[in-house]
């Protein structure tokens, strides 16, 4: 698409097969920097469910056509018309034909990231959505699935690595020449937006998988030269992903070989390709000395996401684009019960939740609101959403929670094995458990269609005097753009009424039906449950495990819910209610604070945190999370308009120092008592132990005394591993200007040379919460080490500043919108898809307080009334601004 068009929107309801399908794909592929030369042979057939006598109408995007032939014999000029976007061969005829069409395209030229492209040097290619058409002319569409043999030929010198989808068939050289070739087949029919291929120079390592039928799998990370001993914790979660699921969900891996490649240059995280993972090298590569705990975690999960793609995604792909969901929400979904077995499952839990209310939750409370499954799209880029990820996780997950892990098994088995090889929907996913357990689901399905963020009102009451207990339910579902009406949704609401000595009371309703495995059915408008047998007053835990994507708001009160921080048998309610405390009394000390006042700490804070620093028989990773204090984006959010980030900032500075004051004795007991035993592994246990002790530092030097800046100084200089000499940095930047130049100096010179590290110290410095942040941010983009052309890079200086700095972002007099938008406008004529991601942060605008909105606003028009923005940026402005 050039930069001018403006493409029509795509609509679900306008679905129809394709014309003509094709069974086999064979590509010859002659790298070269400039030119690179493709040679494509398709065996293509009419489709007998799409129109008769059509057309072949391929999709092109930047692409220089050479040649092309039907059946061995080149096409005249009046057979076919070919823009650099379409090739469409006007009168074929209709039957099984093979087209051989060669085109050409510049890897360097190609600052986009997607379709063939250079990472300091190294060939690889992106291809999902629809960077395929990028490479060559072909019906660019998830439902078009084909077999493909890949031949890569490549200067030696340049690649001496050739890497394609599938087993490797044969290799040699070019006789005559300096250049190589390799020949890659791949067995599964699969969508174009899974072909990859990579040329390059690069080290690997090796293992070995041997899957539960015996057969083996030769696994290779590819990295770039010298950095092949970061790459053992990727292979190690690699082969704990294989093994994981095949015992969870019987999916065993399907070719002789799986390789990963680590690229420096990438506009995500990484793509689950055929056998050919490529990666963002951040979520591969780690050291102790280089990656923190949190990137070791990620590196696991992502790993194992792609991999786990492998079924879900590429074995069963997805119809259209509005079915993304299909693959990334379940995948997502699979991803963190991988996570939740290899670590805590309550942690895992409660940081989950807290990555889709922070990042899902504004989603759907703003502009760029749309369903788990959208309806329409113009750039479908940019719905690789939090909305279609991690709330289309939460869809799955309550989907196992009305049936049960038997049930959601079942439907599961039924879906690997109705669908391998189809390219399926939403629907026909749901269908499965359905008949899997003879259930209806209809109701079920709104959780696809409807957006927004489900609102239950709960209350509850106890008679003395008949010993039964009513729960009132209120559910409501806010309009969000193009959907003004909504239907109640059906919501699992796990709940739990804890007796006063703490145990949970039996769930027996008054029919005397039992509440199935605790979880309540919500599927009307208002509900009231009743529960018998209940001798005294019960404190209700409501939605335990976070069961429903919802907002909840209840009777409870400050006494009940601190009761609940310290009783609940539920570790995320426990962790929940003491962040409900804070989150109430924050909004309310925000108030304040725009008025000039000050609001004392609740005591039942203090005392429920008090009480988890205490109790030894907690696990230190959980009590770390239930130390954190709400985010000044949760703050933003529960207010949810006329949102003033500086009187935000205020009040929770000022709860931070005043729980600091008044934990000051048990914060450094625990500090003291979680001292590094031994030397660094990435091991839950031991991530658990150090981000407690690095909450205790952190939370200590929130206090400001010279004692604990003297500590954070103090962990910095004598920590042995990068997760506790940069959380010492970032308390130092945050807490004490006087020693943050110092340290950020040491730091920047001790890792100058590792990307990836100098990201963690850009990021940082994009994130100090004071005025002079702009200045820093815009001198920042002139260091040597920072670069506009690389994803990571923007992304840790801009995208922080934008998403992790609300205050210095969102300043008064417009700067910090004005730098992004300038940041915008620059990258949209690279890298579009790069662009708008970062055009979403402003995607809560409009709960700004009148004079931010203004300036978010001007800034928003300002990009929207660029010349030439790319579809993808003028997308999200043009949402953002309806
Ligand atoms: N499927 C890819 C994402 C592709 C994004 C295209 N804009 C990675 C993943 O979700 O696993
Ligand atoms: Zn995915």
């Amino acid at each position: 698409m050039s930069r001018d068009a403006v493409p029509p929107p795509v609509r679900l309801g306008d679905y129809r097969p394709p014309d003509w399908l094709v069974d086999t794909v064979h590509l010859d592929v002659r790298l070269h920097p400039t030119a690179a030369r493709v040679l494509a042979r398709l065996a293509l057939r009419p489709n007998p469910e799409g129109r008769e006598g059509s057309p072949i109408v391929l999709d092109g995007d930047d692409l220089q056509l050479k040649s092309l032939s039907l059946d061995g014999a080149p096409l005249a000029g009046t057979a076919y018309v070919v823009t650099p976007q379409a090739l469409t061969v006007l009168a074929p005829p209709q039957r099984a034909l093979t087209l051989e069409i060669e085109t050409v395209v510049n890897p360097t030229a190609n600052t986009k990231l997607m379709g063939l492209y250079r990472s300091s040097g190294t060939y690889c290619t992106q291809c999902e959505a629809e960077g395929f058409r990028r490479i060559t002319y072909f019906p660019d569409r998830p439902d078009v699935l084909a077999v493909y043999t890949t031949r890569i030929e490549a200067e030696r010198e340049e690649a001496p690595v050739l890497l394609g989808n599938g087993n490797p068939v044969e290799a040699g050289p070019v006789e005559g020449t300096s250049r190589h070739y390799a020949v890659w087949h791949d067995p599964w029919p699969k969508p174009c937006y899974l072909f990859a291929l990579v040329g390059g120079r690069l080290d690997r390592i090796t293992d070995e998988f041997v899957t539960a039928t015996g057969k083996k799998v030769e696994l290779g990370i590819y990295v770039e030269p010298g950095k092949t001993e970061r790459a053992g914790y990727a292979m190690d979660a690699l082969k704990r992903s294989m093994r994981w699921d095949e015992e969870v969900f019987g999916c065993e891996y399907d070719l002789d070989v799986f390789n990963i490649v680590a690229v420096a240059d990438f506009n995500m995280g990484a793509m689950e390709n055929k056998g050919l993972n490529i990666f963002n090298d951040k979520y591969v590569l780690a050291s102790p000395q280089t990656a923190t705990d949190a990137d070791y975690a990620n590196i696991e999960t992502i790993i194992a996401h792609e991999y786990f793609h492998n079924w879900t995604g590429n074995r069963i792909t997805c119809r259209d684009w509005f079915q993304l969901c299909l693959k990334e929400g379940l995948t997502v979904f699979r991803d963190q019960e991988f996570s939740s077995d290899a670590r805590s499952r309550p942690v895992k839990r409660i940081s989950d939740v807290r990555l889709l209310k922070s990042h899902q939750f504004p989603e759907d409370a703003g502009p760029l609101a749309h369903p788990v499954r959208p309806s329409t799209y113009r750039e479908i880029n940019n719905f690789y959403t939090a909305t279609v990820y991690e709330k289309g996780a939460e869809v799955v997950r309550m989907l196992k929670t009305l049936l049960g892990e038997e049930g959601f098994r079942a439907g599961m088995d039924l879906y690997l094995d109705r669908h391998d090889g189809d390219a399926a929907t939403v629907e026909e996913f749901l269908a499965c458990f359905a008949d899997a357990n003879g259930v209806d689901l209809t109701q079920f399905a709104l959780w696809y269609a409807q957006s927004g963020t489900p609102q239950l009102a709960v209350s509850g009451t106890w008679d003395a005097a008949t010993h039964r207990y009513t729960l009132d339910v209120a559910q409501s579902l806010p309009a969000t753009p193009g959907q003004d009406h909504k239907q109640p949704m059906v919501i699992p609401l796990a709940l739990g009424l804890v007796g006063p000595d703490g145990r949970d009371l039996p769930l027996t309703l008054d029919d005397g039906s039992n509440a199935e495995r605790g979880v309540l059915r919500i599927t009307a408008p208002r509900q009231s449950f009743v529960f018998r047998d209940i001798a005294e007053r019960p404190v209700p835990s409501l939605n335990r495990g976070f069961s429903a994507p919802v907002k909840l708001s209840s009777d409870l009160t400050t006494a009940d819910l601190l009761f609940l921080a310290r009783h609940d048998s539920d570790p995320f309610n426990r962790f929940d209610a003491a962040q409900t405390i804070a989150l109430g009394h924050l909004v309310a000390a925000t108030a304040a604070a725009r008025a000039g006042a000050d609001l004392p700490v609740p005591d039942a804070l203090v005392e429920a945190l008090g009480a988890t620093l205490a109790d030894g028989a907690l696990d230190p990773a959980f009590v770390a999370q239930a130390l954190s204090i709400p985010s000044e984006a949760d703050v933003a959010r529960e207010i949810g308009v006329d949102v003033d980030p500086d009187a935000i900032h205020l009040a929770r500075t000022r709860l931070r120092r005043a729980v600091s004051v008044a934990l000051a004795p048990e914060l450094e007991a625990t500090y003291a008592r979680h001292a590094p035993a031994g030397t660094y592994s990435p091991d839950a246990a031991s991530a658990g132990r150090r981000a407690l002790r690095n909450s205790c530092l952190d939370l200590l030097a929130a206090g400001g005394t010279p004692e604990a800046l003297a500590r954070a100084q103090a962990h910095f200089d004598t920590a042995d591993n990068m997760t506790d000499r940069f959380f010492a940095l970032a308390v130092l930047a945050h807490a004490a200007p006087q020693a943050r130049e110092a340290a950020l100096a040491a730091f920047h010179e001790q890792f100058r040379d590792d990307p990836l590290v100098v990201d963690k110290w850009l990021a940082l410095q994009a994130q100090i919460a004071e005025p002079e942040a702009l200045e820093r941010v815009r001198g920042l983009t002139r260091h040597p080490a920072f670069a506009w052309t690389n994803p990571n890079r923007v992304r840790a200086l801009i995208g922080s500043f934008a998403g992790l700095n609300p205050t210095q972002f969102h300043r008064t007099d417009g700067a910090g919108h004005a730098l992004v938008a300038d940041a915008v406008i620059d990258i949209d004529g690279r890298n579009p898809q790069l662009a708008a991601r970062l055009l979403a942060a402003f995607k809560s605008w409009r709960s700004l307080e009148p004079g931010r909105r203004a300036s978010a606003e001007a800034a928003l028009r300002r990009i929207a009334a660029t010349p030439g923005l790319s579809p993808d940026a003028s997308d999200i402005v043009g949402r953002s601004l309806e």
